[in-house]
């Protein structure tokens, strides 16, 4: 396995990516992808991921990486051996106990992954969700007329932030504060990173965010119309424990929010970097489902989650043990050039089906037709109702063990 070190990678950080050595084959990386110069430009270390081989051996974690599109595809689909019940995070819950009481959707397996997967796919399913799309597509009139009469405003705060903060609370039936909602989110995410300063200000923060989910996924605090009340409802049927229907609450309130605030944030983002794919979503703003998609490729919110392995197996010409950790790049995988033509260029009318933005396998993002949902239906506002968008002062980064967005994004936008 050749191991790349070309003088690209060697500047881009504040330590060359590979070291120069294998481990068990493998080339070793000394970088730590957990670190705000890579939070800032994860490109270049994503490209050496891909050039580098099937795997690479992140010594400061004591992980495999895995970036190429064809292996994170491979691994994914192999949920026997690749599992989740001992995290999804850097910690493996055979030898650490989660910090967070471990969620039976997110870190399961079959076959006590089945049935509340089951409800949840149907409680959220397209059809589901359909009766939806014209209260959401009022609010977000509502919402882009504010932001127009503002003319500069920031992207990420005063749109994509409050489009989900709005639409979601409501369709889940929360009754309680939103206050913690992204709070939560973005708590829930950087803990399934490596012990790093990000991770150890979520947990200072833990006992009051666990204490505040622990009121709005209860049964009482729920309208009776929203998904919330829909989980309860198959618990009475017994299609679920009532345990398993606040795991549900409790999963759309952690992966819900955060991730479709980065994706919207992100297609504004690109929208403005590339006039010409606003040019034609303008032109037919029935695009902006497609545009979402392209987004959710080009940059992925969800960057890593990991895999532990349940038995040994041979990965290119590496040998797993039982008990090793697997980093997925989601985000690396939808750039790998084996598989997309020119990956970083942002095409609206590309064929995106197989990205990897959410997931794929068995645990292929539950909530990912109300994502594509609120996308489409802002996008397809914004493509109607304005005429440019213009990005007036570089964005800021939020830092997140595994997602990736935007903290701030100012732009002005234009009256069409
Ligand atoms: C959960 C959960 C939390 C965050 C993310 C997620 C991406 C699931 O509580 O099950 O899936």
């Amino acid at each position: 396995m050749e191991t790349v070190a070309t003088a690209a990678y060697e500047t881009a950080y504040s330590k060359p990516i590979f070291a120069g050595r294998t481990f068990r084959g493998a080339p070793v990386s000394e970088l730590d992808p957990f670190t705000t110069e890579i939070f800032d430009d994860p490109r270049v270390f994503h490209d050496a991921l891909l050039n580098a081989g099937p795997l690479v051996w992140l010594e400061r974690h004591g992980c495999w990486a895995a970036a190429r599109y064809e292996i994170v595809r491979s691994i994914l689909s192999d949920w026997k051996t690749f599992c989740s019940s001992r995290g999804v995070g850097l910690d493996d819950f055979g030898k650490v106990k989660p910090i967070r009481k471990q969620s039976e959707i997110l870190e399961a397996d079959p076959p006590d992954h089945t049935p509340l997967r089951q409800v949840i796919n149907r409680v959220i399913s397209p059809v589901a969700i359909k009766r939806l799309t014209a209260r959401w597509t009022e609010i977000a009139e509502e919402l882009v007329e504010c932001c127009l009469q503002k003319g500069s405003f920031d992207a990420v705060t005063n749109l994509a932030e409050e489009f989900p903060l709005t639409v979601m609370p409501e369709a889940i039936g929360l009754k309680l504060s939103r206050d913690y909602l992204l709070p939560y989110g973005s708590f829930v995410f950087t803990i399934f990173g490596p012990d790093n300063e990000l991770r150890r200000q979520a947990f200072s923060q833990a006992p009051a965010l666990l204490k505040w989910l622990d009121q709005q996924v209860r049964r009482e605090n729920l309208t009776s119309t929203g998904f919330g009340a829909e989980f309860y409802a198959a618990a009475d049927r017994g299609e679920i424990t009532e345990y398993q229907a606040l795991v549900a609450v409790r999963a759309l309130l952690g992966a819900g929010l955060d991730t479709t605030v980065n994706t919207i944030s992100a297609a504004i983002e690109a929208l403005a970097s590339f006039p010409d794919q606003w040019a034609k979503l303008r032109a037919q703003p029935s695009l902006a489902r497609a545009t979402f998609e392209e987004t959710l490729r080009f940059d992925s919110p969800l960057q890593i989650f990991f895999r532990t392995t349940s038995r040994s197996v041979t990965i290119g010409e590496v040998e797993l043990q039982e008990g090793e950790k697997v980093a997925i790049f989601f985000g690396a995988a939808n750039h790998d050039p084996r598989r997309w033509t020119d990956p970083y260029k942002f095409d609206i009318e590309r064929k995106t089906a197989g990205h990897v933005g959410f997931g794929h396998g068995i645990h292929t993002c539950a909530g990912q037709f109300v994502a594509r949902l609120e996308g489409e239906v802002l996008l397809e506002v914004l493509a109607r109702l304005v005429s440019s968008i213009q990005v007036t002062d570089p964005k800021t980064i939020r830092y997140n063990n595994v997602l990736h967005g935007a903290a701030s994004l100012p732009v002005t936008m234009e009256r069409a």
